[in-house]
This record gives C-alpha cells, structure tokens and sequence, in this order.
C-alpha cells in the first residue's frame, strides 16, 4: 500500500474487509470467465440471455444484502455491481432489477406468503422478475401515474394501465406493479406472467443497454388477487424505498463501467506510437487519463462511504443521490473520453468503450435523470422543492 497504483490510487482496497475482498475476486473471476465471452455477439444481435439469471443464482448474486440469501455487506452488493459493469451496464441492471427492485420489495413489503412462494426462486434465477414504475406520461414525476387498481365485489382488484421502459418485462415470471387505488394511494401488487388480460412487449431498436431487454407492460382488466397486494405499504415510500438500493448499486456499477474505459485508454496510449512515441507519452493523452484517475478513485471511495452508512442504518436518499449522480455522470464522461482516445479504433465495438458510452447514456437517465438528483439534492440544501 505504500506505492502508488494507476489501479487503485487512493487505496480503496485496504478499506475493505477479507470477506469484501474475497467476493470481489470471485465475482470479478465469474464475470471475465463467462459474462465477458459473450458481450459483443449479445450487443450486436441485442440479446440478453436468461441462462445468465441462473448463473447469478449459482454465485450467490441474487438478493445477496438479504440474510437468508448471504447477508453480504453493502460494500460487497457495491463491490458485486462494480464487477457486472466493467462488463456490461445491461447485465449489471438485470442483477440490480432482481435483487434491488424485485426482491428487495417482496422481502420488506411483502406478506409470509408472498416471501415463501417467491423469494428463493428469484435468488435461484429460477423466476425472473421486473419492476413497473414509469408510464408514458409519468417518468420523472411517478406520482402522475394513471394505472388504476380498482377493487372488486370478491376482493381481488382489477388493474388497467401500462408501464414503459421495464428492464426485463419481456422475459419476466413476475411483475412487481405500482398502480393507484380508489383512494388515490399507490399500492404495490405482484402479478403473474398468464394473468388474462396481462402483456410484455419487447421495445425493439435500442441503441443502448442492447444487451438487456426492455419492454412495457400492458394491463387490460387483469384480475389480481387481493394476496398479491403488498399488504401494509401506501404511497410513493413502497416504490422509492426500492430505488434507494439501486440507486446505490448504480453508484458503484457505473464506475466499474468507467474504470474499463480509463484501463483501455491506458494501455491503448502506452501501445499506440504516433508521431514517434507513445500516445501515453504526450501531456494531453497524460491529462486525460489523470482527470479519470481522479474523479474514478474519489467516486468509489464516496461509494465506499455511502454503503458503509446504509450498513450502520445512516444513509439518507439524499447521500445517495450524490453518488448516483456523481458515478453516473463522471462514468459518462470518462467513457465518452476513452471512445476519443481511442481514434478511429474506438468505434468499434470490438475495443468495447463505445459501447459503455452508449450504455452510460441510459444510466445517466435511469433511476433519476441526472438533472431529478440534482433537484433531489438542491430540495435538501435549500428546503425548497424545485421540481
Ligand atoms: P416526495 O414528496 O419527495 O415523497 C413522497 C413520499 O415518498 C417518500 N420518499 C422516499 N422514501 C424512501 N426513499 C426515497 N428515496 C424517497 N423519496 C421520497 C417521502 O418521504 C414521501 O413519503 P410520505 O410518507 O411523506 O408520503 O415525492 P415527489 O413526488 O415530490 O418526488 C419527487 C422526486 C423527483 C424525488 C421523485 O419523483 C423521483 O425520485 N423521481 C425520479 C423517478 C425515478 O427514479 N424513477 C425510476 C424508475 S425505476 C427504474 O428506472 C429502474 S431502471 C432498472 C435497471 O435496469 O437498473
Ligand atoms: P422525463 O421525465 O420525460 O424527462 C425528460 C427530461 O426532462 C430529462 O432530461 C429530465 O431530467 C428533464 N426533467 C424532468 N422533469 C424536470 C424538472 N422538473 N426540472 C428540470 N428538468 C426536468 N422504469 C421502471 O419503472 N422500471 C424499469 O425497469 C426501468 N428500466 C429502464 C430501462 C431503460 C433502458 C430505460 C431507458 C429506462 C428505464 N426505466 C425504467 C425508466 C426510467 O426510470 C425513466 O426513463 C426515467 O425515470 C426518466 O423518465 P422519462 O424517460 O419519462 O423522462
């Protein structure tokens, strides 16, 4: 630890217990080893393949904060999403949608029942599921929601609406559904792929995150039975308290993201020679890698420092708005600079950087946009909601 790496300038490492280290070896092994073969075909033809749920079961990936499904530390769950990202921002979300969106909600807001029926599939990958906030006409501001979940004479409750942008909805098992009851309050439900009346479109075209699928979800008088409501969770509290963890795991994953964009245009500046030395060997080419070595390394310890305060009950939304924020946008820029580093070669997604450009685009938008954390955090300076 007393010489400097151009891996680990500010020594993050030594932050980390045994048990951290450990599980960011092994998780950085399975994803080089069998995540990392398969991105640019995957990409290419814009598939996500659903063996990948059940490999993240075997490794222990899925829910993994949870007690009963390995307890880890939030450094680690961060530690976990750091290594998914360096490969792929898509596979990192299908991890974080499972754990963070999908299990996270059932384990905190579901009844006996749903836990038992539910929760062990889904950290097997055997069930995959999905998350349903945003609408067409409500992204920013979910409170604008129009989906409705009208109660029934028998008690089960008729839902009618549609959710757009949902990772995993095309191939998903189980839809964790927000929608508004009569009283106007935002209830969570859990619905079955078969559910008459229920659909999941694949959205084509993305040229973004094309290694993940994303869809809507149609709801035309799906009948669901009252069981499958969360029981006790009202308001907007039930869908933002999920967000919150992944929000967080965004924060670690978008650097891992970043810190293949910064190695590639290193090693890419000391191979290269032009004009008779190296790339690497000019003050500009020098700059740059400097600005992403900093901002990398001060991002991931504010990472380190936000998962440490959710482990010891301290993390407020706000803190972790700073870090999605913060990762996100600087994750963006690193890889926009990587893809002009790299010249010509850095179009082709053979190098892979433009593709983590592309992906960072919709990691600067999903969960937030970029601009709704800077007003989530400005509400918390100022006391004055500008939304
Ligand atoms: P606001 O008045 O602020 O709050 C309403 C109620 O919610 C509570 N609350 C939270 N609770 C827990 N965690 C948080 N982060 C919370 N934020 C708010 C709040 O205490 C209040 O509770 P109560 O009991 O007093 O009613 O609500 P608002 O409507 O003014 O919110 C404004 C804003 C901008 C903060 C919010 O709308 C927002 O965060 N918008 C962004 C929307 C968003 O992030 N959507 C994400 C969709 S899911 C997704 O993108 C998945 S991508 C998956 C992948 O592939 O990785
Ligand atoms: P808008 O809300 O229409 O925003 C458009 C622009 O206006 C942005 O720049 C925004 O910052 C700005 N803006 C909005 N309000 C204000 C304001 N008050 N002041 C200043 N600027 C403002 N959602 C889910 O529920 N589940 C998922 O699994 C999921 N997966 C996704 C996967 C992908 C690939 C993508 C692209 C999105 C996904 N989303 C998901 C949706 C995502 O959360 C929304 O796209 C995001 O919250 C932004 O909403 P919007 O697209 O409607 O943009």
């Amino acid at each position: 630890n007393d010489k400097f790496s151009f891996e680990d300038p500010l020594c993050l490492d030594s932050l980390l217990t045994d048990d951290e280290k450990m599980i960011r070896e092994q998780v950085g092994k399975f994803c080089q080893s069998n995540l990392m073969p398969r991105i640019q075909m995957a990409y290419r033809d814009e598939k996500f393949d659903r063996e990948i749920m059940r490999e993240y079961g075997k490794m222990g990936m899925l829910g993994a904060t949870i007690p009963e499904f390995g307890g880890v530390s939030h450094v680690a769950y961060g530690l976990m999403a750091n290594e998914v990202e360096k490969v792929d921002s898509g596979y990192r979300s299908a991890m974080s949608v499972q754990s963070s969106l999908v299990m996270h909600p059932i384990y905190t807001w579901g009844s006996e029942k749903q836990k038992q029926k539910y929760l062990h599939d889904l950290s097997t990958g055997d069930l995959v599921g999905c998350f349903g906030l945003t609408e067409p006409n409500a992204g920013s501001d979910p409170s604008g929601m129009q989906t409705r979940a009208k109660k029934q004479a028998n008690g089960s409750y008729l839902l009618n609406g549609s959710k757009t942008w949902i990772t995993n909805s095309p191939i998903a098992d189980i839809f964790v559904v927000w929608a508004k009851d009569d009283n106007g309050d935002i209830r969570g439900f859990v619905l079955e792929k078969g559910m008459k009346g229920l659909s999941a479109p694949k959205i084509e075209g993305k040229l973004s995150l094309r290694a993940s699928i994303t869809g809507m979800i149609v709801m035309d008088d799906v009948e669901v039975p009252a069981e499958n409501m969360f029981p006790v969770v009202k308001g907007l509290k039930g869908p933002f308290s999920c967000l919150n963890k992944a929000r967080y795991g965004i924060g670690w994953g978008a650097l891992g993201a970043a810190e293949f964009c910064y190695l590639t245009a290193r090693q890419y500046g000391l191979d290269r020679k032009q004009f008779g030395r190296p790339l690497a060997q000019t003050q500009l080419y020098q700059k740059k890698l400097a600005d992403m070595a900093t901002e990398i390394s001060l991002g991931l310890l504010a990472c380190h420092q936000v998962g440490r305060l959710i482990d010891s009950g301290k993390a407020t939304p706000e803190r972790i708005s700073f870090i999605k924020r913060n990762s996100c946008g600087k994750s963006l820029d690193i890889a926009r600079l990587s893809r002009d580093m790299l010249g010509g070669n850095g179009i082709a997604d053979e190098y892979h950087v433009i593709r983590h450009a592309a992906n960072l685009e919709t990691v600067n938008t999903y969960e937030g946009t970029h601009d709704i954390h800077a007003l989530i955090i400005g509400r918390a300076i100022t006391g004055l909601a500008a939304f």
